[in-house]
């Protein structure tokens, strides 16, 4: 298999760990986001989004976190992504799509770029907008696990889930807008679980070999 990311992507970073936790080995195709090689003709042939992550495997090539990672769980069996039981499972994945659905899609390199070229917002501006997005999503993650008796050293449980697959990439991206984790104690001690784990931990940006 091999895996077109950049080390700072948050959705390459969903992919990198749940990789890890399935075992697998892969190469790692670096895709420079700043140098734009997501929108050379040879990535664009590949990922007509110029988006990563992609994963290529056996001749196919998906694209898409969520569906990259259904992929791997779909092939590989353990450890499950999932609970068994269909009201938490969709639980677990509420959990995940509120990252990333509803807070990574707008505060993405691309819509950052946007506001800074097209609407001409200045640092402090977008990471305004970054961070009210991220807290709206944090608030309601924070609100939905601090008293729900299904969340223990993870999201779900005390195994990693989905959910934890996309809460550690997206606690990682918030720090570059100083979003101020103690108002999420919840998300926050479940962010220190994981990154006690290697599966999480060797996969942070810092530690990948395209990182600058
Ligand atoms: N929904 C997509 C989002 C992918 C995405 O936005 N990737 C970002 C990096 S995290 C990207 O490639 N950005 C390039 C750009 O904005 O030009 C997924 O989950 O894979």
């Amino acid at each position: 298999m091999k895996l077109y990311g950049y080390f700072r992507s948050s959705a390459s970073f969903r992919v990198r760990i749940a990789l890890s936790l399935k075992g697998l080995d892969y190469e790692l195709q670096p895709v420079h986001l700043r140098r734009d090689e997501q929108r050379a003709p040879g990535f664009l042939e590949l990922n007509p989004q110029g988006l990563v992550p992609a994963l290529e495997d056996g001749g196919t090539v998906i694209a898409q976190s969520l569906a990259i990672i259904e992929y791997l769980e779909e092939r590989v069996a353990e450890p499950p992504f999932l609970p068994a039981a269909p009201a938490d499972r969709a639980w677990v994945r509420a959990l995940a799509q509120i990252v990333a659905c509803d807070i990574h899609p707008i505060n993405n390199l691309r819509v950052l770029q946007y506001l800074e070229k097209e609407l001409a917002l200045d640092d402090e501006a977008r990471a305004a907008w970054a961070r009210r997005w991220i807290e709206a999503g944090f608030t309601a993650m924070e609100a939905m696990l601090q008293d729900d008796s299904r969340c223990g050293d993870h999201c779900f449980g005390d195994r990693p889930t989905l959910a934890d697959v996309c809460l550690v990439p997206q606690v990682v991206n918030s720090q570059r807008f100083d979003v101020d984790m103690d108002r999420y104690p919840t998300l926050a001690r479940i962010y220190g679980n994981c990154m006690r784990l290697s599966a999480f931990a060797d996969q942070a940006p810092e530690r990948q070999p395209d990182a600058e």
